[in-house]
């Protein structure tokens, strides 16, 4: 438990350039603030001026290159996924995969690969919040040691379009409308409504964007996708069709709409915080990679097309072979060098993994180094240490913005015959393109095979838990109840009767707009595919309290022998236990001992947590029972399915609340106590309580 600090007395202010010597050694003069040349400063304090109270001198080199320096500190933002949070761990594979794939890392088990992970939100800005509804980049550079390769993939299987060619029309649509500025970071609005009101290619997406997956607990806690169809290639040249899946090791969870909302408001980095803390704790996120492969046969025999970014495979129909694991294990030493500078391309590959002709693929082929070159300022952005390659890297690329290397010698060329010595292509190691064979006409067409909108979609929606449906037709209604233009309203609702008539239903109702669906003919009649259990988060998550956080609200004269207790069961469970406090001053236990909360309550909202305790003494909870941020605290944890437990003593404040115990609501100092109510946190939410509340 968190003891009381003694406060310390403020340190004495340092001034660096008083210690009056003229000639420094050299230790001196590496603790000595200096400008960018090299200059040692005298005065960090005082710009030059011309008398005591007078004007500025444009003289003052070192103010102005200080001030020059600041004013050009931002570079432009991701056009998309601006948003995000990164760290360094590594990959390791589970054992040989050369029948399939040449690439050395995944073959030899005994290879720590050093990757950067980089999560991101897609359509807000830098500075926007971490919880908006949306879909999340899941972004991994591995370190190979035969070149880079980056995995650039979303917390998502599928995605919004079928070709490169709608991606401007696409996130013009969902970012701020061009002429007022809002909103940020929300797709609920008439521009990108009337958008995939237009694009019934989107509507597999849509339901995704609908579900909880765009709503993530944590970025710890979110599985990640490859999306599009690459190639595997081994070293006898056969190539195999393969798509790549992360699984997180503590599970899968996703916040309430109502909880991201708040969430928004009282913590807006809270999974940029949530990732940083568990690193910095030792509490390594974890994922596992997994693989779908398959041949063409196989391919063909599906009712899909695998080039089709729109479409996943059920994994009850090609299952998921895993691969290997990756660890995240340090934070970043500084986010903007890092985090903001590291450049993923889904075209930086190493031999034994190749492409598909996915046409959205190949259109991000194109993109990513382009879009460096606006953001990162020229070509040399390989050489930014987090985009470096770790493996040795020479070629006769030279010169242009910001060149970092100072290469050697008179040749720059290559075939020479100057310097024997110099760097030649490789037939052997080379990287080689898989000889797939091409013919046809030069068309600007969408093949047939892409035409089946709404299968999957339904699939998606028919996949799902009664709870995560009633997420769905949520988010509909909130998202639709933001669209001012009522046409684009009806012809979204067509597009859900065409995924599912019974949801349409239930979004006009909710909307009170029955009937009001505009008939859209399919392209083609959608078919019903076996339900596929893997889809729901819901379904497939055990109970655990793996890397979860328990919020323990005390008050003067609370139980420490509880609390204690509880601590130290939670802890073994692998839960994150906070103390809030009336205020964040030290709070008396009921014995000598007084520990320090982590939070006061009116800065930690139940939202911050999985789980909550109160546990404050009789009188505690008489002086709080009528305060506003205690009352929200327990009610929303209640309105929010969450397990309580309690101390009798806190009885008052859960009927306050107006809460009826339900099995939701643990006692702690009665029945299986501390245990008892871990195990029942161990489940997450009490599902049954949305009936009982009308959640
Ligand atoms: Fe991206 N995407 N994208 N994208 N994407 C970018 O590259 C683009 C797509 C994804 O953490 C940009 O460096 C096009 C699918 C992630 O730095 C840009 C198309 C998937 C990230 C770009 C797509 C992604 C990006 C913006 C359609 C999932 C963040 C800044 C053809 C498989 C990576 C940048 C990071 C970033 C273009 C579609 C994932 C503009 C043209 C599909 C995770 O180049």
């Amino acid at each position: 438990m968190a003891k009381q600090k003694k406060p310390t007395q403020p340190e004495k202010a340092f001034h660096a350039g008083n210690a009056g010597e003229l000639h420094q050694t050299t230790d001196q003069r590496d603790s000595t603030l200096t400008t960018n040349q090299g200059v040692a400063i005298s005065d960090n304090q005082n710009s030059l001026r011309s008398g005591e109270r007078g004007p500025t001198l444009l003289e003052d080199f070192i103010l102005r290159e200080k001030i020059t320096h600041f004013d050009h500190e931002r570079i432009p933002e991701r056009i998309v996924h601006a948003r995000g949070s990164g760290a360094h761990g590594y990959f390791q594979a589970y054992g040989d995969l050369s029948d399939l794939t040449r690439a050395g890392f995944l073959c030899d088990p005994s290879i720590e690969t050093p990757v950067f992970a980089r999560f991101s939100t897609v359509a807000g800005g830098a500075g926007s919040v971490d919880l908006p509804r949306d879909v999340r980049g899941f972004a991994v550079k591995f370190y190979t040691q035969e070149g880079n390769f980056d995995l650039v993939g979303n917390n998502i299987p599928v995605f919004f379009i079928q070709d490169a060619i709608k991606f401007p029309d696409l996130v013009h649509a969902v970012k701020m409308e061009p002429d007022r500025g809002y909103p940020q970071a929300a797709t609920a609005h008439d521009t990108f409504w009337d958008f995939v009101s237009l694009m019934p290619e989107s509507w597999h997406m849509i339901l995704w964007a609908m579900s909880d997956r765009a709503i993530p607990r944590s970025l710890r806690m979110m599985e990640g996708f490859g999306v599009h169809t690459f190639r595997f290639v081994n070293a006898k040249g056969e190539s195999t069709f393969v798509k790549f899946h992360w699984r997180p090791k503590i599970g899968s969870a996703s916040v309430l709409w109502d909880e991201a909302v708040k969430i928004c408001g009282a913590d807006p980095d809270f999974h940029r915080r949530d990732l940083f803390e568990a690193i910095e704790r030792g509490d390594f996120p974890e994922w596992e990679l997994s693989v779908q492969t398959f041949d063409q046969a196989t391919a063909d025999g599906f009712p899909f097309d695998v080039l089709d970014a729109t479409k996943l495979i059920p994994e009850e129909m090609v299952p998921l072979q895993p691969i290997g694991k990756m660890v995240l294990n340090r934070n970043p030493d500084n986010f903007f060098a890092e985090t903001e500078q590291v450049a993923f391309h889904p075209g930086h590959v190493v031999p034994g993994i190749d492409f598909s002709d996915d046409p959205l693929l190949q259109g991000r082929l194109f993109s990513y180094t382009d879009t460096q070159l606006s953001r990162l300022g020229g070509p040399n952005f390989h050489q930014i240490p987090v985009n470096r390659p770790r493996c040795p890297m020479h070629n006769f690329q030279r010169d242009a913005i910001m060149q970092m290397e100072v290469p050697h010698g008179r040749v720059n060329y290559e075939p020479n015959s100057l310097d024997p010595a110099s760097v030649r292509e490789n037939p052997g190691a080379g990287f080689t393109t898989h000889p797939a064979t091409q013919s046809g006409d030069k068309l600007r067409v969408r093949s047939e095979t892409f035409m089946d909108h709404y299968s999957q979609a339904r699939l998606f929606y028919r996949s799902m838990t009664a709870p995560e449906q009633d997420h769905i037709v949520n988010a509909f209604a909130f998202e639709l109840g933001k669209v001012e233009t009522p046409e684009v309203r009806c012809r979204v609702l067509g597009h859900v009767k065409n995924v599912d008539a019974e949801l349409c239903e239930r979004v006009e109702q909710a909307l009170g707009m029955e009937g009001q669906a505009y008939n859209i003919p399919p392209a083609v009649e959608p078919i019903d595919m076996a339900p596929s259990p893997a889809l729901s988060l819901l379904g497939k998550a055990k109970p655990t309290l793996a890397g979860r956080k328990i919020g323990v609200l005390l008050s003067d004269g609370f139980e420490l022998a509880i609390v204690d207790q509880l601590l130290a069961l939670a802890e073994g469970e692998g839960a994150v236990v906070e103390l809030i406090g009336p205020h964040i001053g030290e709070v008396e236990s009921d014995g000598d001992t007084a520990v320090s909360p982590n939070h006061a309550i009116a800065a930690a909202p139940s939202v911050l947590f999985d789980s909550v305790v109160l546990a404050v003494s009789e009188a505690g909870a008489e002086a709080m029972k009528r305060e506003a941020a205690v009352l929200n605290f327990v009610r929303d944890a209640y309105a929010h399915l969450k397990i309580i437990g309690f101390t009798a003593s806190s009885m008052a404040l859960l009927e306050m609340a107006g809460i009826d115990v339900d099995d939701g609501v643990v006692e702690l100092d009665s029945g299986g106590g501390a245990t008892a109510y871990l195990d029942m946190a161990k489940k997450g939410r009490l599902w049954p309580r949305a009936a009982v509340i009308k959640a």
